[in-house]
């Protein structure tokens, strides 16, 4: 049972080239996430926001192919330094992006607590590019690879260590767009994916017992990254990159439940909710509602 919350809003936007993802914490502290939790009867506490420099605003260093790779970096350091301490509290840290990039930093913050920390990365992305593979530039799809040890110094060795996680403590849910050197690199670690095509097959319920059961002997804990653009359009159209053919509100909803039931998950972060590109706020409800349902909140 997860007692104590701590809130961490991330207001970073560097990591992509969209501007308004850095109002994303905003969006969900209005969408009602510390009373969500509240009514729960589970004890919270916002922390407020990591301050994130403005950086050399989309600069592409020539060299490295990264789009403003210190003020991510020094977001990233900050934030890691955060969510460790809040772990050494003994509390639940619950991060909202903010882009993609800030795992990197929860990563580095979290696995410092594990040996063998388990990640499921919920999202249409792989994020497992780095500098020579990347066809953006943008490290919001770099922070899996990141922290598998892969690419730039500066973003592997944040948190002061590398690697934060194994190949083989990963599971992606929602994949439906991949870039060619993340298949070569999911194929050559033997990473767990389940795509769209698979969650269509199986079912959502199928996905997350396997899920479950995959991470769960072999883990000391399990690190919930969901990038609202995992699900359809439909359901959370305020994300920078969106992408047709995803996850439903309801198969998501299904799956937090089953996370929550099978009392697995240690941290989780938020992430990727645009309020500028939203609709009435839609993607950051929605977000709430998941945490709602991750957190063990039940229909009946
Ligand atoms: N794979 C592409 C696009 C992308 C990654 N993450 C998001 N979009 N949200 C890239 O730029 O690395
Ligand atoms: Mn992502
Ligand atoms: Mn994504």
């Amino acid at each position: 049972m997860i007692k104590n919350i701590s809130v961490i809003g991330v207001p970073m936007d560097l990591g992509q080239t969209r501007r308004g993802v850095d109002m994303g914490p905003s969006a969900i502290r209005y969408a009602g996430i510390v009373e969500r939790i509240e009514r729960l009867g589970i004890a919270v506490q916002d922390e407020g926001n990591i301050q994130i420099g403005l950086g050399e605003r989309y600069h592409t260093d020539p060299e490295t192919n990264l789009k403003n790779l210190k003020a991510v970096a020094k977001g990233n350091e900050s934030l890691a330094a955060k969510v460790d301490e809040v772990i050494e509290n003994g509390r639940f840290p619950l991060v909202l992006g903010g882009d993609h990039s800030i795992a990197i930093g929860t990563l580095a913050g979290v696995a410092k607590h594990y040996q063998n920390l388990g990640v499921i990365w919920y999202d249409a992305h792989g994020d497992l590019n780095t500098a020579d593979t990347s066809p953006s530039g943008n490290i919001h799809g770099m922070p899996l690879a990141a922290s598998l040890g892969l690419g730039h110094e500066v973003l592997t060795s944040i948190g002061g260590y590398s690697p934060k996680i194994k190949p083989e403590n990963i599971v992606i849910i929602g994949a439906r767009s991949l870039d060619e050197g993340e298949r070569e690199l999911i194929k050559e670690k033997g990473i767990k994916v389940y795509t769209m095509h698979e969650i269509d097959r199986l079912g959502m319920t199928k996905v997350m017992e396997e899920t479950i059961e995959y991470l769960k002997s072999k883990t000391d804990g399990i690190h919930l990254s969901l990038d609202l653009d995992g699900l359809d359009p439909h359901d959370a159209p305020g994300v920078g990159t969106p992408v047709i053919g995803g996850i439903s509100y309801r198969e998501s909803h299904l799956a937090m439940e089953m996370l929550a039931e099978a009392e697995v998950i240690t941290s989780a972060e938020f992430v990727e909710v645009n309020p500028i590109l939203d609709e009435k706020n839609k993607t950051a409800t929605v977000a709430v509602a998941l945490i709602g349902s991750l957190l063990g909140d039940k229909l009946l």
